[in-house]
């Protein structure tokens, strides 16, 4: 348990306050994992799969109530609420701990409360940052084992009084005596689970759920919503981006940073395997980059995470080969089908399931006409596993980003690429992102929404402060920044029929991004951008139809025009904190759809 004393006295206090019946320091070894898997399938919550064909992993089944995050409940809680501004719920900070504190009261009775250090970003790492997470759940234990780096290493760098953020969790569901949980996930109702942030003391509380982003607090919690802010406050940023390795057939290498909402294709694009001839793509991350200006004035990367938590539905052989071979083994997977065989399966995974257990715990069949696997279905596995992962992916100095995508998934309107003509056109572009709801989040329900830079459930402070850290970033930059591209895979006709085969086939659309960065490729202006003629697209190979790819490649402006009102309404919401620079941008839009 180390000797530091003021994590000792906070782990005092947390377990005078949850009253546990036992505490127990995590080392992260893999008895530690083994033991957390054995009481989880004693306490009738973990399936063995079958060891043959996917050895040492175990399937979930979660609660109905707690199979994605609770946006709805999740808090940015800072003394003055523009601080957490419009994007965010707010509740003052002694309001807020007033309330969890009953909660927390006796919620840990008759469980063990697990104490995990944990490292986000390679152990050391001038960039990393420690946090020690307090939990009633083995499930989260396990994952964080995959998910962070956890154990006795990270307690010894903190040593007796390095910096630390606390982060208390528990699934608020305490045991009576001799009770277990038999098989019931344990959680508490939705309206008593909150995930709290409190940015300006570096504190996370989540109370109420065991599921991913509201549980495993190193992920969301710290590397995004308390990071975030830290990195507003100290000129860096903290972004949820994938990182890929881009070599081109000359050898050059591009590093790319894409921001795309939950479910919207990041795991899918952190591990494409490129369709045209002499590309080779590596993987660095899949959610979340941390990125630092360095001393050659370049910006630079680290994924601080040490594993996966993806969405299963669509991950097959076909769309993911690299994401299928990272589970073959030691993985978690939560809400998915159990087959007869003792193996898990989902919507989309492109082999044949005819009769299994389904995510409710259900006898299934496809004949049902319900789907087998929740639509939030997710697998953990250790990213050192992914057989693309990158020889620098725990470099603790990053890798220096080229480009910059944001993007969404829009059915209609949103072409597949443009380009900003500036920076501050590439911030606008990112900042008016929008994207049709998924399954990722459990109560976002509107047929289409803004999601700046895919930050808007993760941004841990008033959003025009954060497009002012972006444009400031920017100047810092200069000449050094990287481009700014915008895409939407995710285009269908009038049939519902996808218009771009997406996945390896995004390889041809990175490749006119790599060479308008290396100036080599043509672009023509349009009112919202830059962008390719279909000759400029490598397709060979590819049996697009032209009209098609017509379609992809159109700017409507008055189907653009025609999202104005939205678009003052979304700015408007902003008020005072929205920087003169997005209001310059905007009014620049306008003009140019000749809306002026
Ligand atoms: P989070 O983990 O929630 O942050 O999601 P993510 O951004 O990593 O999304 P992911 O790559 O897991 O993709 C989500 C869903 O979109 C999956 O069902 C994918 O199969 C699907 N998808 C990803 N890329 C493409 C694409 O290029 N085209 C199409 N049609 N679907 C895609
Ligand atoms: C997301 O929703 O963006 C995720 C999954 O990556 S979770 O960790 O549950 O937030
Ligand atoms: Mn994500």
């Amino acid at each position: 348990m180390g000797n530091h004393k003021k994590l000792q006295a906070w782990v005092s206090e947390v377990q005078a306050m949850c009253q546990p019946s036992d505490v127990a320091w995590c080392d992260g070894t893999k008895a530690e994992y083994d033991h957390m898997m054995q009481l989880l399938v004693d306490a009738g919550l973990a399936t063995k799969l079958n060891e043959a064909k996917r050895p040492n992993s175990y399937l979930f089944r979660s609660d109905p109530s707690d199979v994605a995050r609770v946006e709805d409940r999740t808090y940015i809680s800072t003394k003055n609420k523009v601080d957490a501004g419009p994007t965010n719920n707010w509740l003052a900070p002694d309001e807020l701990k007033t309330i969890m504190r009953g909660l927390y009261q006796g919620c840990m009775k008759g469980r063990t409360m697990y104490v995990i250090p944990f490292s986000m970003g390679p152990i050391g790492s001038p960039i990393a940052k420690i946090g020690v997470q307090v939990t009633d759940s083995p499930y989260v234990v396990a994952n964080m084992h995959l998910m962070t780096r956890v154990g006795t290493r990270v307690l010894d760098t903190l040593g007796s009084t390095g910096e630390f953020i606390p982060c208390l969790h528990s699934v608020g569901k305490p045991l009576a005596p001799g009770q277990a949980d038999n098989g019931v996930w344990p959680c508490a109702p939705i309206e008593k689970k909150y995930i709290a942030h409190f940015p300006e003391e570096n504190l996370i509380w989540s109370f109420g759920s065991g599921y991913g982003g509201n549980a495993l607090l190193g992920k969301k919690c710290l590397a995004l919503r308390i990071a975030s802010a830290m990195g507003h406050k100290e000129g860096w940023m903290a972004e949820h981006m994938l990182i890929v390795r881009l070599t081109n057939p000359a050898g050059r290498r591009f590093h790319i940073a894409a921001a795309f909402p939950s479910a919207c294709g990041k795991t899918n694009l952190a591990m494409l395997q490129p369709t045209i001839k002499g590309w080779k793509a590596e993987c660095l991350g899949d959610d979340i980059a941390w990125m630092k200006i360095k001393d050659d004035g370049r910006l630079y990367a680290i994924n601080p995470e040490a594993g996966f938590f993806g969405v299963a539905p669509g991950t097959s052989y076909n769309s993911n080969p690299m994401a299928m071979d990272s589970i073959r083994a030691n993985a978690i997977f939560t809400n998915c089908v159990l087959t007869d065989d003792n193996d898990v399966w989902w919507e989309g995974m492109d082999v044949p399931c005819t009769h299994g257990i389904d995510w409710k715990g259900k006898d299934w069949t496809p004949a049902s006409g319900q789907v087998g696997a929740h639509g939030n279905a997710r697998f953990t596995a250790p990213a050192s596993q992914c057989p693309v992962i990158c020889s620098d992916w725990e470099n603790p100095e990053g890798v220096p980003i080229d480009i910059f995508i944001f993007g969404g998934r829009r059915t209609r309107v949103m072409p597949l690429v443009h380009q900003a003509m500036n920076w501050d056109h590439g911030v606008f572009m990112g900042a008016t992102a929008a994207s049709e709801p998924t399954a990722a989040a459990l109560d976002v329900k509107s047929a289409l929404r803004r999601d700046p830079m895919a930050m808007l459930p993760f941004c841990g402070y008033n959003v025009g402060d954060y497009w002012n850290h972006w444009f400031k970033m920017g100047d810092r930059l200069g000449n050094k920044a990287p481009a700014i591209f915008y895409v939407n895979w995710f285009r269908k006709n009038d049939k519902g029929k996808w218009l771009w085969p997406g996945f390896g086939d995004n390889s041809r659309v990175l490749k006119w991004m790599c060479e308008r960065v290396e100036g080599k490729a043509d672009a023509i202006q349009t009112p919202i951008g830059l962008m390719p003629k279909p000759q400029d697209l490598d397709l060979t190979g590819l049996d697009i139809p032209a009209e098609d790819l017509q379609e992809l490649l159109k700017v409507d402006v008055n189907a653009f025009a025609g999202e104005l009102e939205d678009l003052d309404n979304y700015m408007g919401k902003v008020g005072d904190r929205l920087p003169k620079r997005m209001k310059d941008q905007v009014a620049q839009y306008k003009a140019r759809l000749g809306r002026g």
